[in-house]
């Protein structure tokens, strides 16, 4: 039986000097569903490419003294670099100046226009260059200014060959109607409808006064219009028009994935262009937001570009993929901040991920030698985690055929965060301790290795590298991309593995690097680590000590200082303010009511500002991770520490 097929597409990308984080957006999310698709067993490809023709390159390739091939061959090289970069393993990248997308255009031209659907006529109006795009003067702003990018729209008058989009009108919209999977998010499809249900009028598809495209074949002097260059790229990539067996196998495609100021071009010109040519249409166009900095949309004609590389030098690449999916609802806009980078790596990768593997690692070379023991009687704790498990597989199937990646990934990090809950629960420190509890240990770590076997390969589409360190920190031998999502079924990992704890996989980022000096100082006043006592106390310094409960009333944040909390404590008889530099660690919202000890009689002190009246003990392990010292409600704010 052959498998299922999935094709998938990023749109082919401008030439342009400074790729900045927006790009990357479409290219990870696409690459994510590729990898996620071949893991459930399907044959996948994934196309990508460079648009490279019209007339914007040519006039910046002519203020650049080169020519625009010269221009462009330089630009693809640093877009191919860039996606080797961020782990993108596309199949096909597309280029618009290769000869075979010249072959194919032309031939999409020839068949549309023996077809009757293209027609000559004078084309006067208004065009506006940095978009490729033609506009009817009642869509215009005030001023001629286009309405998809705010910069003026020129005038333009020449001799062109016109797409009969008209004809088709109806029955592109009733093919919108009984395909509502068609354009995908709902809010765009709505979008959609409306604009063509104001009536389309015929697209002008070439131009006669410059030079840098693709000639219309029965008329050498046009060149034919960039967007139905570029859009034909979908089927040149796929063998259209010389590899009929290539095209039948792969076309339609599965998703387009488009930004959603794009839509236009992918749910009108590109489906009436399928309809002429009598091919089918494109299962789903899906239009994602956009990447907002400071809210507005990140693109390098606006100068608020965040340079991928740097960020990649600085955090790291399966950092900037996991935010960008994870921190953005597929379909709506999103900000991006360095701040909220490091922040979501911080909590969700260094800490939950992180730790868990780590903790896990460590106890098991404590208690096992690091070799995964035999699993004995389950209890009914084990069980929840196990179905836990599989229903997260499961889940995760049917929300990436949704595209819900955002969804997908909080569906991943519960069972993360499961997992963590289950080592507090079972304890295995205490069954440790016990010589009786052997087996019941025994079982405790096998399940907790077991489901991070499960979550290495469910995270791997998404975070590659890190399912592959995961993997190779578990010790299992098989090539983690030769296992599919029917290797989740629980048991998979046999017992006798030898694991290899290595470095923490993520070690935690420090937002600000002149903060962290500031912070390590009222740290090191605050907490003496046990670990390194060398100068012995008598019992009469520790005597000196004044530790209390105290309860936590209010958290808040401090502004301008991103690890500081300002906290108001009880200790029964009295409040007081203390700050602690705690708030890489902890929500505020989570420590109210909290009974936590303080060092009651330390002298006052000033932190930005702000008046701190003793400090709050708390433990720090090495990769970084702190936990307050606490005790249960049953001990009263007031009490003595000893
Ligand atoms: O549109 N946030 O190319 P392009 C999210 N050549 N996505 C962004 C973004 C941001 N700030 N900035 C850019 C083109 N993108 C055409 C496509 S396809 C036949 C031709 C996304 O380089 C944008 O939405 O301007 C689009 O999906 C992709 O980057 C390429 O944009």
């Amino acid at each position: 039986m052959s498998k299922e097929r999935f094709y998938i597409t990023t749109p082919i990308y401008y030439p342009s000097d400074k790729l900045h984080i927006g790009h990357a957006y479409t290219t990870t999310v696409a690459d994510s569903l590729a990898r996620w698709h071949k893991f459930t067993g399907k044959e996948v490809l994934f196309l990508t490419g460079s648009d490279e023709h019209g007339q914007k390159i040519q006039r910046i390739a002519k203020e650049k003294g080169v020519s625009p091939q010269a221009y462009v061959d330089q630009i693809v090289a640093t877009f191919k670099e860039l996606w080797k970069r961020l782990d993108i393993d596309y199949d096909v990248f597309l280029r618009t100046t290769s000869a075979e997308h010249h072959k194919s255009v032309q031939e999409v031209f020839r068949r549309i226009y023996e077809k009757g659907d293209i027609y000559k006529s004078k084309y006067q109006g208004w065009y506006c260059i940095p978009c490729e795009t033609y506009w009817v003067e009642s869509r215009l702003e005030e001023d001629k200014i286009c309405p998809d990018c705010g910069r003026p729209v020129e005038l333009v008058e020449e001799e062109s060959y016109f797409f009969k989009l008209s004809k088709y009108q109806d029955r592109l919209l009733e093919h919108i109607e009984k395909h509502p999977e068609f354009i995908q998010p709902e809010s765009r499809r709505n979008e959609m409808v409306n604009f063509i249900k104001e009536g389309l009028e015929d697209l002008c598809i070439s131009r006669t006064t410059f030079d840098w495209g693709i000639p219309v074949p029965i008329d050498e002097k046009h060149v034919i219009y960039v967007w139905l260059d570029a859009l034909t790229n979908y089927i040149t990539g796929i063998g259209f028009p010389d590899n009929q067996p290539l095209m039948e196998k792969w076309w339609p495609a599965d998703v387009h994935l488009v930004g959603k100021e794009i839509m236009r071009f992918h749910t009108i010109i590109w489906p009436i262009m399928l309809m002429a040519l009598e091919l089918p249409l494109p299962k789903t166009v899906f239009g994602h937001g956009w990447l907002l900095f400071d809210d507005d949309k990140m693109s390098k004609s606006k100068g608020n570009v965040v340079d991928p590389h740097v960020l990649i030098d600085e955090i790291g690449v399966d950092p900037i993929r996991y935010f960008l999916m994870r921190e953005i609802s597929f379909g709506q806009d999103g900000n991006f901040s360095r701040r909220a980078l490091i922040e979501r790596t911080n909590s969700d990768l260094a800490n939950d991920l992180g730790n868990l593997l780590n903790r896990s690692l460590a106890m098991l070379e404590r208690y096992f030698d690091g070799v995964v023991p035999e699993p004995k009687e389950q209890e009914a704790i084990d069980v929840e985690l196990q179905e836990l498990a599989a229903k997260t597989s499961e889940k995760l199937e049917a929300l990436m055929d949704k595209l819900a990646i955002n969804e997908s990934l909080i569906s991943i990090w519960q069972l993360i965060g499961k997992a963590n809950k289950y080592i507090d629960e079972t304890a295995p420190w205490a069954l440790a301790k016990d010589p009786e509890k052997k087996d019941r240990l025994a079982t405790v770590m096998y399940n907790l290795i077991e489901v991070q076997r499960i979550i290495a390969l469910l995270v791997k589409s998404f975070i590659p590298r890190t399912g592959q360190r995961i993997w190779e920190q578990l010790g299992i031998a098989e090539d983690i991309n030769s296992l599919l999502i029917t290797d989740t079924k629980w048991g998979g990992l046999k017992p006798g593995t030898e694991t290899n704890k290595g470095e923490p996989i993520f070690p935690r980022i420090e937002v600000d690097k002149v903060e962290v000096v500031k912070e390590e100082k009222v740290k090191e006043e605050k907490v003496e680590k046990t670990d390194n006592v060398v100068n012995l106390i008598d019992i009469s310094d520790f005597a000196k000590l004044q530790l209390k409960v105290a309860k936590i009333v209010t958290a808040d944040r401090i502004k301008g200082a991103d690890r500081l909390l300002k906290l108001q404590v009880t200790t029964g008889d009295s409040e007081r303010q203390i700050v602690a530099g705690i708030a890489q660690h902890y929500q505020p919202e989570e420590l109210v009511g909290r009974n936590v000890v303080i060092v009651a009689n330390l002298k006052p002190a000033k932190l930005r500002g702000e008046l701190s009246e003793g400090m709050l003990l708390a433990a720090t392990s090495s990769d970084g991770t702190l936990e307050l010292v606490s005790v249960s409600d049953r001990i009263a704010p007031g009490s003595i520490v000893k």
